[in-house]
């Protein structure tokens, strides 16, 4: 069976009590990675990426999820600002088990770029291709000449033309980067966009480990959003940097040279370990001239500061390494795998130091919460934003500030390099009521 026949088949929508709703099965796939190159992997409805979920912000959405892998999983809705009980992790659900099916339910209430993933045995679940675009649509959705959703992945495929086996301790430090550059599960495909237009693209990565640092052949593009919708306004830029598990949303174009290829390059980055070179994801294909009828608005949305003028830091989370006798060594959280912090209260600011006390980058992941970047290293950030990733270099301190509203329950936080997380670099924490 075609995989687009499966994924028609199987992804229900409809529009009965105005929810939205899907239906999703994870499940071994054979993974088409390039024309008649295939290695065995997961899929959501037969298909890596799993099919991209669309919602409607403020609309109920329904996604009955069967597991027909061979080990347990859970689902987790990256970004979505819902209840603690359906943010798909261990700590919140008993795990899906094989042959299992869970809805799950909620109303997401922003406008943006997310994704989904299981939240068990990630390093193996999400390599092997489990994870999908969830996309949530504003009722007056800005509309440029086009969209384009790129989910970036990579992955490491052995001699004989297989998923490599998981590379040990150098792995578990390093985390897993790939030999093969993917777009939407494929090997550097080639996009199209028409001279003169300008489309939005929606951009995630959901590499293990691999920071894409942006660039499409070095023409200037502007940012427009990230991981929590919006900014306030567009930014010119000409790269742009993707540790895993970011999003940033994009107005490219318009190109002016018909026939022209450019690529969709990541550029060298050292976050303090590997060293690659300018490595090639996809190139776009400058077709013939359309009319644009696109109207970027100069101002996007206003974004409330959480922090004017001093504040007192209420915690700091320390991101640390630990030599270990059994394992080798621990990525850790204030001295502990797998950390139990304190509770947060409802309705208290939090304003926190997230302290990286190792030699090499960590993106921070906080479930359920949109955070604001106060302070890098002492210093402001280039625009405001709504962010649930940030990367904390080497020796850094990110500063950031959230608002815990009314969604009281247990919630985690943790490096999003699958393997650092795996290494116990998480930790859980009580959002209560007072
Ligand atoms: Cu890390």
């Amino acid at each position: 069976m075609s995989r687009d026949v499966m994924s028609r088949d199987r992804v229900a929508w409809s529009d009965a009590r105005r929810a939205v709703r899907y239906r999703l099965e994870a499940g071994g796939v054979e993974w088409e990675i390039a024309p008649g190159r295939t290695v065995r992997g997961y899929g959501f409805n037969g298909q890596v990426p799993g099919p991209i979920l669309e919602a409607k912000q403020g609309l109920p959405l329904e996604i009955e999820f069967t597991n027909r892998l061979p080990e347990p999983t859970v689902i987790h809705w990256h970004g979505l600002r819902i209840p603690a009980a359906m943010d798909g992790t261990e700590v919140v659900q008993r795990p899906v088990q094989p042959g299992e099916t869970f809805t799950y339910r909620f109303t997401p209430p922003d406008a943006g770029t997310f994704w989904y993933h299981p939240h068990a045995n990630e390093t193996e679940q999400l390599e092997k291709g489990l994870y999908g675009a969830l996309i949530v649509r504003a009722a007056d959705e800005l509309a440029l000449d086009g969209e384009k959703i790129l989910v970036f992945d990579d992955l490491r495929v052995d001699r004989s033309g297989r998923i490599a086996k998981f590379g040990g301790l150098m792995d578990r430090h390093n985390g897993r980067e790939g030999n093969v550059r993917l777009i939407n599960g494929t090997s550097e495909p080639e996009f199209a966009i028409a001279a003169g237009q300008i489309e939005r693209w929606r951009i995630v990565n959901a590499s293990s480990a691999r920071y894409v640092r942006l660039s499409l052949g070095g023409h200037p593009f502007q940012i427009i959003g990230t991981d929590g919708g919006f900014i306030e306004a567009p930014v010119p830029a000409e790269k742009v940097l993707l540790p895993p598990g970011d999003r940033v949303e994009l107005a490219v174009g318009p190109f002016a040279q018909e026939g022209d290829i450019v690529g969709i390059d990541d550029l060298p980055y050292y976050r303090g370990t590997g060293k690659k070179g300018v490595e090639r994801f996809g190139t776009i294909r400058i077709g013939p001239r359309k009319a644009s009828t696109a109207r970027l608005p100069p101002r996007l949305r206003e974004i409330a500061p959480l922090v004017t003028g001093p504040t007192s830091v209420t915690r700091t989370v320390t991101l640390g390494f630990r030599p270990s006798l059994r394992r080798g060594f621990d990525f850790v959280i204030d001295g502990e795998r797998h950390h139990h912090d304190e509770p947060v209260n409802v309705g208290e600011l939090q304003v926190w130091d997230v302290v990286n006390t190792t030699q090499i980058d960590h993106p921070f992941h906080l479930h359920g919460f949109f955070f604001q970047v106060l302070e890098i290293n002492g210093q402001k950030p280039a625009f405001r934003s709504l962010e649930d990733v940030i990367n904390v270099p080497p020796k850094g301190t990110a500063r950031i500030a959230w608002y815990p509203d009314d969604r009281p329950g247990m919630w985690m936080y943790h490096c999003h390099i699958l393997e650092h997380h795996a290494a116990g670099m998480m930790a859980h924490f009580e959002v209560k009521r007072p």
